[in-house]
This record gives C-alpha cells, structure tokens and sequence, in this order.
C-alpha cells in the first residue's frame, strides 16, 4: 500500500515536472494579468491607534474588492503586517495573519490599473495610498514592493503580478 502510493506520487511529480518544463520552453506571455495583494504593514497610521483598511481596484469606472474578501474593514495598528501569502513578514512587526484577498484577473493591455488602500471613516473613507500598475503581457509571476510614506502615514505592499489565460 505505501509503496503504491509512492509510485503514483512518483509518476504525479513526473508529470507535472515535463508539465512545468514544456511551459517554461514554449511560454508565451498570458493575455490577462491576475492581481494579488501578498502582504502589507502599517508602519505608521493616518489615525492615532487604529485604521480602518480596505483596498480596491480601479478600472475603466469599474470598482473591484481586494481586501478584505467581502465588504468591510480591517482595523490595524502601527506595525501590523497583514499577511496574505508569499514572504513572510518582516522582523519588528507584528504579524496578522492569516488572511485572503480577491484575486481579480485583467487584460494585459497596459491601461492604468488603480490600487487604493482606503481608511474607513464614518464621514467619507480617505483614499490613503495609490499604487498605479499598467498590466503588460508575463509569462511568469512578477514580483514588487510598493512603499507609500506620505504625510506622516506609512504603508508598505507586497504584489505578485501573474500570467492568466
Ligand atoms: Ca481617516
Ligand atoms: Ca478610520
């Protein structure tokens, strides 16, 4: 029985190895672009002791949710890290975690592309942090850091940009 499995987990990674191998000698860039938001840390907060965070995307008038999954607000506090995926969160913050994000999926036809981390307030939400990002065709996962020390607020973001079909 334990050898049956190990043969048949075997042959799986075989597969996906040739799978992953073929991919990588004939990729040709995706045409879309999904969007995920791995991580960010409040290093400081546009309030004193808590924000309130969520964070959209913009596009051609078309508003979509990142975070949190569903409507709402997450509260943080100075050196929260809120932890999607990928790396993990940096020494001297205080890791929260963990949590999902949408990952929505564009064209990959260079149009601005707007993500906004909000703060929730009672009388309007303050758009606090812009990242613009023009999604161009990749064939593989693309990473970035976007660090936003604006006004006496900070915010640092994890992407990972990848190909979708
Ligand atoms: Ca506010
Ligand atoms: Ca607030």
């Amino acid at each position: 029985m334990h050898r049956l499995f190990a043969r048949a987990s075997l042959s799986v990674a075989v597969i996906a190895g040739s799978l992953l191998a073929g991919g990588t000698a004939h990729a040709e860039p995706a045409p879309m672009v999904r969007v995920v938001l791995e991580s960010f840390i409040a290093y400081n907060l546009e309030e004193s002791g808590h924000d309130e965070i969520y964070v959209q995307t913009q596009r051609d008038g078309k508003t979509r949710q990142l975070f949190p999954t569903n409507t709402g607000a997450l509260s943080v506090a100075v050196n929260d890290c809120v932890y999607i995926s990928g790396d993990g969160c940096p020494p001297g913050t205080n890791y929260r975690g963990y949590y999902n994000a949408n990952k929505p999926s564009y064209t990959a036809d260079g149009k601005l592309l707007m993500v906004t981390l909000y703060d929730d307030d009672i009388s309007g939400d303050d758009p606090l942090v812009n990242v613009p990002i023009w999604p161009q065709p990749i064939s593989e996962n693309q990473y970035f850091r976007e660090d936003a020390d604006i006004n006496g607020y900070h915010y640092a973001f994890n992407f990972r940009l990848e190909p979708a079909y």
